[in-house]
């Protein structure tokens, strides 16, 4: 598709009912007169008002007070977790009706449509965060549909670290930079952090997801989302099924490797929300299937976990994922502020036909997100527009800071009379929102129920899904972080845990970080299954919006790499230009290319893949910045393709035989498709 067609299909895509509304609240500023907040013109805004040309400054100067007294305003307090984020408008498509599962308004017909937003993060940083460092991601949505707002606020792991509300705090507490001196930024490698992960077992399993290449992927357009938490599904009959939401990307699910992640967070700290921002304006919307899994509520007890327990997952082999519907991002935001900074997303936020479960830390978030709410956006925040929803919105409440509804009438009480009773409840059979009537009995007890007591199995399922790889990814992330633990013991603690879920690698990891194999009296856990969908390695390779670097000089085959781009192109893969200088250059036949970046201002970790044309008049120093990005994109396992001078220059370096490294002389066809294959296959581990 050409970029014109894409910003047609763009503009068609962008009104649905949730941007019609909010663009009501747009304001256009260009060609404008500028005043003041009460609107008066202003004639001066360079200088404050002061007595004579060197005279003091003067109180009475309202619109030098407005100014500042706004500016000093500006911030609000960040999210204390998630606060570096981004987000983007979608829409959700139902693939077929789900009435038999939910009576969910927007599960009801093939091909309905509700209009979405969607803030990803990570979890850790500061507002501020490099966006590459190792993290889990949170991927929250929020459905505006015709009966209400409905959040997924979840992230890309399935699991989580701990089983109960109560210990967040402390989990955050020992996540955060610590407190005395507020190091590190962003990052989990430091005492506190581990210290936590090795005083509660229950943490095990999330462990070895957050260890993994999950916790760095590529890009928010290649994570899958979770909502973690088993919810339930009801029907119109009032039937219920125990239910997980997934989202899957289109793209597949990719990660980085460390050394790139660590490099990419000095070369563009906003690496994330740059690919996210761009492939939209593009036109190359991200996709993400939504699927359930569902347990009838007879099954309950049939599982080796309990699925009320958030640190379990249910292996997609044992109950299988559906899809439902699919959802694309095609709008990026007008002013990040108002939209991704203000948007309330809480996990309480439900519509008729889909209901909690008695999973403690699903309850124990219920309270957290509308409390942080309050004190971080105001007590109106669900009067904003992002926060609003699209159907009618009528009750009682009143008043509060910043309420700007004008609630006409005398009445603001139920019941009455003057007003007709109204606004007026309805009964489910009419839309209102009816609490599932799960029985609940027992004693109030606080204690961890006997059957959350597993902590090892699912950890060592997870490693045993891994293939040679991501295992050896996984032990280099551990010899990372609890390398930079200070605390022996701190470190020996955590290689005694990973002592339960495999004893080769708690001794391959205590090797690395300088303390010992776990005790003999630590058993490894002894479940043998794998659950081969947990392989990053199973997932989709295609390569559609890849980036790749394309080194150029003067005197460039030009024939040769105009067809070399157009069939790059057709497969939507991205072509960067990259050259000594920015400008024009000019090809043996007169053609020219515009350059996209040059050596100084790019670097090779942005790309997914290389390729080296040269040109006729390559120097030195040509030759050497080139060199670095080969061996740099061969280093990190990523498709080289060279052809003409840039041939000879990966010639030279010896590493033309390797996997994945394609050249040609004169670029042939045979050359274009090798490359293009290479470039879907992303990474060639066996290097
Ligand atoms: Fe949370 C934000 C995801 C457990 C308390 N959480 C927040 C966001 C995501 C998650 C994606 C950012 C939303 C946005 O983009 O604005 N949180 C999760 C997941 C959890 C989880 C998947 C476990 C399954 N969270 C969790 C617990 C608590 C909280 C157990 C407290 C009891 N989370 C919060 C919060 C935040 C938040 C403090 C910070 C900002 C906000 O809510 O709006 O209330």
């Amino acid at each position: 598709m050409s970029d014109q067609d894409n910003q047609q299909e763009k503009r068609k895509q962008d009104d649905n009912k949730k941007i019609d509304q909010l663009k009501k609240f747009y304001r256009d500023n260009t060609d404008k007169i500028m005043t003041t907040d009460e609107g008066v013109k202003i004639s001066n805004d360079e200088n404050t008002l002061s007595a004579g040309d060197r005279g003091p400054q003067l109180l009475e100067d309202f619109m030098y007070r407005e100014k500042l007294a706004h500016f000093d305003r500006e911030r609000i307090p960040e999210r204390n977790v998630h606060a570096r984020g981004y987000g983007a408008h979608g829409v959700f498509e139902c693939y077929e009706s789900q009435s038999d599962l939910t009576k969910a308004h927007f599960l009801q017909k093939a091909g309905q449509q509700t209009p979405v937003f969607v803030r990803f993060s990570q979890v850790a940083g500061s507002k501020g965060a490099n966006e590459t460092l190792r993290d889990v991601r949170g991927f929250a949505t929020k459905f505006y549909t015709n009966e209400g707002n409905f959040d997924l606020v979840g992230n890309n792991i399935p699991i989580f670290f701990i089983q109960d509300g109560i210990k967040f705090p402390d989990l955050i507490h020992a996540l955060k930079p610590e407190p005395n001196n507020e190091i590190p930024q962003g990052q989990t490698a430091h005492d506190t952090f581990w210290d936590f992960i090795g005083s509660n077992e229950e943490s095990a399993a999330m462990m070895m997801w957050i260890m993994s290449d999950r916790t760095i992927p590529r890009s928010f357009r290649t994570i899958q989302g979770f909502g973690v938490h088993t919810f339930r599904l009801v029907n119109a009959e009032g039937k219920s099924v125990f239910c997980k939401f997934h989202w899957r990307p289109v793209l597949g699910i990719h990660s980085l490797i460390w050394n790139e992640a660590q490099k990419i967070g000095g070369a563009d700290p906003d690496f994330h929300r740059r690919d996210l921002w761009e492939n939209i304006e593009q036109g190359f919307y991200p996709e993400y299937e939504l699927g359930v899994q569902v347990i009838e509520e007879g099954q309950e007890f049939d599982f080796d976990f309990d699925i009320l327990d958030a640190t379990k997952l249910w292996p997609e082999e044992e109950v299988p994922l559906q899809m439902i519907g699919k959802m694309t991002l095609n709008k990026n935001v007008e002013n990040v502020f108002a939209e991704t900074e203000q948007v309330a997303l809480h996990p309480g936020n439900i519509v008729p036909g889909i209901d909690f479960t008695n999973d403690p830390l699903l309850q124990g978030r219920l309270f957290s997100y509308t409390d942080t709410q309050i004190y971080r956006v105001g007590t109106n925040f669900k009067q904003l527009p992002i926060n609003r929803p699209v159907c009618p919105f009528h009750n009682n409440h009143r008043d509060g800071s910043q309420r700007y509804i004008i609630d006409k009438g005398q009445v603001a009480y139920h019941q009455n009379y003057l007003a007709g009773n109204t606004p007026y409840t309805v009964p489910g059979s009419q839309g209102g929102f009816v609490t599932y009537p799960s029985l609940v009995e027992g004693l109030k007890v606080r204690k961890t129920a006997p059957s959350f007591l597993d902590h090892f199995s699912q950890a060592r399922l997870f490693w045993n899904s891994m293939t040679d790889v991501e295992q050896s990814h996984i032990l280099q992330a551990f010899s990372f972080e609890l390398g930079k633990v200070n605390v022996p013991e701190v470190r020996q603690r955590v290689v005694n845990l990973i002592g339960h879920i495999s004893r080769p690698l708690a001794t391959a990891v205590a090797e690395q970080v300088g303390v010992e194999p776990p005790d003999k009296s630590i058993k490894q856990s002894d479940v043998t299954k794998s659950s081969p969908t947990l392989s990053l390695m199973n997932t989709k390779f295609l390569p559609n919006t890849l980036k790749v670097a394309i080194i150029v000089g003067n005197g460039y085959g030009g024939n040769a790499l105009e067809s070399l781009l157009e069939s790059l192109k057709e497969v939507e893969l991205k072509p960067y230009i990259i050259s000594e200088r920015l400008g024009e250059i000019t090809a043996d036949n007169g053609d020219t290319l515009n350059v996209d970046a040059t050596f100084l201002t790019t670097s090779p970790v942005l790309y997914d893949g290389l390729l080296v044309v040269g040109g006729d008049h390559i120097n030195d120093q040509f030759a050497y910045e080139a060199g670095n990005f080969i061996t740099e994109q061969f280093n990190h396992y990523k498709p080289i393709g060279g052809m003409e001078e840039g041939a000879t220059l990966i010639q030279q370096l010896g590493i033309a035989n390797r996997p994945g490294v394609f050249i040609s002389q004169s670029g042939s066809r045979q050359f274009t498709r090798q490359f293009i294959d290479g470039m879907a296959k992303q990474r060639f581990w066996d290097r």
